[in-house]
């Protein structure tokens, strides 16, 4: 079952079918811990929409939560970021974190730098050498219960953090630097192990960029993740965590203004969004 936050209030999909929801807050519906009985028992009493694109017409899925990240639990992250890193003696850090018990966690977002499927993504006007990254987002409760999953999209600089690892909170944090969306896939049980994460970057309408991994590639489970997020940690409304990148494109590639980055996990759906500088 999936949930969108709409400008009429909380959407459900159910069996193709769209239903406007009678519970209208967002914080509320995320935060509670019988979801499934009661989505199926609203759907009953809500009211049937027509005409609902979840690719247009959702927004952020997003209320009062903080979004954080976990970096470096996909090799290919661990090597790419090793080799852009080096000139400033970090590599070293990388390999650490991705070998290390404790996992690299940041904080990535609050709710108004977040942009959901439809809405501009930025990249820093300080910054030559950007990309998206294409990561499965966790959606935890205030009990960091893993209650399900969104996409998201962990917009980075990569100059900014290769010139000095203790630039992250720059070459991370700024204004629409994390897509989220389209809606949450409300499930308790792990995704497959076989979950392709998919991106497509597009230039003037054409496949510049295509990448893919497997959950299987997934370093650390996302309990683990969230275990160490909820260390002395608490989180009155929920969260969201990223998992980190498996993806990560060519050294030459950057993005430009107006590409459409384009992430799907198929059983979430697609999150769409465009490039402004
Ligand atoms: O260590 C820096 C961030 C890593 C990251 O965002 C990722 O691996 O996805
Ligand atoms: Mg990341």
């Amino acid at each position: 079952m999936k949930i969108y936050k709409t400008i009429h209030g909380p959407v459900v999909a159910d069996r193709g079918e769209f239903y406007q929801l009678p519970e209208t807050d967002w914080d509320v519906l995320i935060n509670r811990s019988d979801h499934e009985t009661v989505i199926t028992s609203m759907t009953r009493h809500g009211t049937l929409i027509q005409d609902f694109s979840p690719e247009k017409d959702a927004l952020p899925p997003i209320g009062s939560q903080e979004v954080w990240a976990a970096g470096v639990t996909y090799y290919r992250s661990r090597t790419a970021r090793m080799e852009e890193a080096k000139s400033a003696g970090g590599e070293d850090f990388y390999d650490r974190v991705y070998q290390a018990t404790r996992p690299e966690l940041f904080f990535k977002a609050t709710p108004h730098r977040v942009a959901g499927c439809g809405q501009n993504v930025r990249i820093r006007n300080d910054s030559k050498w950007n990309v998206p990254e294409p990561e499965l987002a966790l959606v935890v409760n205030s009990l960091g219960k893993i209650i399900g999953y969104t996409i998201g999209n962990d917009m980075s600089s990569r100059d900014i953090e290769g010139e000095n690892p203790l630039y992250l909170p720059q070459a991370k944090v700024y204004s629409q630097s994390c897509g989220l969306g389209p809606g949450i896939l409300i499930r308790r049980e792990s995704l497959d192990s076989q979950t392709l994460i998919e991106m497509e970057i597009r230039r003037a309408g054409k496949a510049e960029f295509r990448g893919q991994t497997e959950l299987a590639n997934l370093k650390r489970t996302p309990e683990e993740l969230v275990e160490y997020l909820f260390r002395d940690n608490d989180f009155p409304y929920g969260c969201f965590l990223l998992t980190g990148t498996g993806i990560v494109p060519p050294d030459d590639f950057t993005l430009q203004a107006e590409d459409e980055i384009r992430i799907t996990i198929e059983p979430i759906g697609t999150l769409i969004n465009k490039v402004q500088c």
